[in-house]
């Protein structure tokens, strides 16, 4: 049974990763369009460096919570063929044992040289401008697709959408496109759709079935 899971930030709630949407729509107390955009970057560089190196920091220090175990579980299971894509850019999914996994929009623990394009594994802080490892210079930025930015691999996620035979959407919000837009698409290929969220989207096309609750509860119960 082909399975995609798209996965968004309320994944990752429970382990301690503030959601996009949460306390009053700001983000970390930053409007979205003021760090999340190119023109962000391009007008205030240190700010939005601070402001990736602080989330880079805080999911060092995170675990993976039950939910992301179970869809490691799910991977493993005889007769599933699994691919998760996240929205999120947490590590969380591979530190519980995912490996068909595909980040749409990119990673914090990965940087990307504007004058190389080289995109080496990153730990460390950005905003005092560390050389890149591959060519030395020093123009490196978060590895994350802002908005207006195109995500990756979407040609291998838009085949994994039509050819799969479920589609589960757990914890997100179905605001941002083209992620928002999967579900209608496995729908439409013929696949059942499902959807776990603490609190159930109106997506414009309705799931066919929806769990509501929190995803350390409701993925497991529904993997298990
Ligand atoms: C692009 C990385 C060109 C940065 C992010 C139509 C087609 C294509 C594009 C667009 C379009 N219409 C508009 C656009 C432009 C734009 C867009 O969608 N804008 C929106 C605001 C209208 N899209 C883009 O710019 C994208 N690129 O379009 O390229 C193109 C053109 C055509 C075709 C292809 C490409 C790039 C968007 C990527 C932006 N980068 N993140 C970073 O992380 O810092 S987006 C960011 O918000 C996240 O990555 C995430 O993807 C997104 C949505 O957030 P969610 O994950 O859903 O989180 P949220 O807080 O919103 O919701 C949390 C959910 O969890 C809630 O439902 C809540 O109920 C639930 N929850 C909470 N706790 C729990 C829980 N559930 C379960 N258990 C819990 N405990």
């Amino acid at each position: 049974m082909r399975i995609v899971v798209l996965t968004g930030a309320g994944i990752s709630e429970e382990s301690g990763v503030a959601t996009f949407r949460g306390a009053g729509g700001l983000w970390e107390g930053h409007r979205v369009e003021d760090v999340a955009t190119p023109e962000a970057f391009d007008l205030d560089p240190e700010t939005v460096q601070r402001f990736y190196d602080t989330r880079r920091r805080a999911v060092a220090t995170v675990s993976p919570n039950a939910a992301h175990h179970a869809l490691a579980r799910l991977e493993r299971a005889p007769g599933i063929d699994l691919l998760v894509v996240t929205q999120n850019i947490d590590d969380l999914h591979e530190r519980a044992g995912t490996r068909q996994l595909v980040h749409m929009h990119g990673e914090l623990r990965r940087a990307r040289c504007l004058a190389c394009g080289g995109q080496p594994e990153w730990t460390g802080d950005l905003v005092d401008r560390p050389p890149c490892p591959v060519c030395g210079q020093r123009m490196l930025r978060p590895d994350v697709v802002w908005f207006g930015e195109m995500p990756y691999e979407l040609d291998r996620i838009e085949e994994a959408v039509e050819a799969c035979d479920m589609f589960a959407s757990v914890g997100t919000s179905g605001v941002v496109y083209p992620a928002a837009g999967y579900a209608a698409m496995a729908k439409a290929f013929g696949a059942r759709t499902m959807e776990l969220n603490l609190v159930p989207t109106d997506a414009p096309l309705p799931f066919d079935e929806v769990r509501e609750g929190p995803a350390t509860v409701v993925v497991p119960s529904w993997v298990d």
